[in-house]
């Protein structure tokens, strides 16, 4: 009996450490995630730097979701809600609602949306933002991974059941609880269908955490939820809500759009216009398609949508595809940048340049945006699985 038992408890942990529920076949973008490593190689072979301290050796390498073990996905949800614990570092007068260290990211999202989206430093903004919250998981939470990614394409039939938001102890929680809600405008002419959430997630790690600032632009129509103008950065204290919608993800995230968004575009411009969708033609591309998948309050808030737990996941995806389309070439399309400084050039403005500086707002020191195209040198050090 003792013996059987210690196989049962042997069995148990071995799973929790290597099994990963749904192991996947390679997909179409894992195969061009591949090639790109392999152009980065070749790339490092003949170009190589003795003084470089970053090489393919040593990258940290970043995984997908459903790839971790129970135990790694874990700690990882474990270490933002370690964040959540600890006391902000930015200063209250710039954001008198933060009350955590996860708050401090938002608030500096929140303040700078209309100067780092549809604008030219959004992809090596994001870029570093994320890497910055990565850094404080590790740094002050004792995280020994590296950012997870949500490869939106594998679990586009059917995220609600997806490892990411099955509701498990293992996920980064589940959908809402169902309320009747309307529809959800999340550009000029594209409505998303109500789904089976849009009430408070009770399921998961993050069941008990507070969204505190905002909304700014909430999208959910349910009673209340409401616009705080002049007051975005004030104290609001809700529970995380979510209509997590695959008619949203079946539309814009599936493998044929994220394959098609890396092949078809040679410049930096289209591309990274395409990644945010033409609204005025209903497209929200695959960036709207990860943040309307999941939805709610404040995941279908434009501003405040890294008080999301999943936001990070969805811009890790965000950058994976980008490093993969400048992999493709690595030679110009990690010294390019196109765009303007100022979200769809309204009001008009200059073009950015590769000097431009992205501020992370007190979050990490502003770096240059010409040093943030290569994820194995400037402040990085890590690539794609
Ligand atoms: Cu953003």
């Amino acid at each position: 009996m003792r013996l059987y038992i210690t196989c049962v408890i042997i069995a148990i942990l071995a799973a929790l450490v290597t099994t990963s529920p749904t192991p996947r076949l390679p997909d179409e973008v894992d195969v061009l995630a591949n090639d790109a490593l392999a152009n980065l190689i070749g790339y490092e072979r003949s170009h190589r730097d003795l003084n470089q301290t970053c090489t393919l050796r040593n990258a940290a390498i970043r995984r997908e979701w459903g790839s971790l073990s129970l135990i790694e996905r874990k700690k990882y949800t474990d270490a933002m809600l370690c964040l959540m614990s600890k006391p902000p570092k930015l200063a209250s007068k710039d954001a008198p609602g933060i009350r955590n260290r996860f708050d401090d990211f938002v608030s500096v999202h929140i303040r700078q949306t209309p100067t780092i989206h549809a604008t030219g430093n959004f992809l090596t903004w994001h870029r570093y933002y994320t890497w910055a919250f990565e850094q404080a998981l590790r740094n002050e939470c004792g995280y020994d991974g590296y950012q997870p990614y949500w490869a939106w394409n594998k679990y586009a039939h059917d995220p609600i059941n997806s490892p990411l938001f099955d509701g498990s102890e293992y996920s980064l929680s589940g959908n809402g609880e169902y309320v009747p809600h309307n529809a959800t405008p999340i550009a000029p002419i594209t409505n998303v269908p109500p789904g089976r959430g849009g009430g408070c997630v009770t399921t998961g790690p993050f069941k008990n955490m507070s969204v505190n600032l905002g909304p700014v632009g909430p999208t959910l129509k349910i009673p209340g939820l409401k616009p705080q103008p002049g007051n975005e950065l004030d104290y609001n204290p809700r529970c995380l809500r979510r209509d997590i919608s695959s008619y949203v993800s079946m539309r814009w995230t599936k493998t044929s759009d994220v394959t098609g968004l890396i092949k078809n575009y040679t410049d930096i411009g289209p591309f990274q216009d395409t990644m945010q969708g033409n609204l005025t033609s209903g497209d929200i591309g695959v960036h709207g398609g990860g943040h309307y998948t999941i939805g709610g309050d404040p995941g279908g808030d434009f501003y405040v949508s890294p008080s999301e737990p999943a936001f990070y996941v969805h811009h890790a995806m965000i950058d994976r595809v980008f490093w993969i389309w400048q992999n493709r070439d690595p030679e110009t399309r990690r010294h390019t940048v196109a765009g303007t400084i100022t979200m769809f050039n309204d009001p008009q403005s200059r073009n950015t340049t590769l000097d431009d500086i992205v501020d992370l707002g007190g979050l990490v020191e502003p770096y240059r945006l010409g040093d943030l195209l290569d994820t194995t040198g400037g402040p990085f050090c890590y690539t794609y699985a």
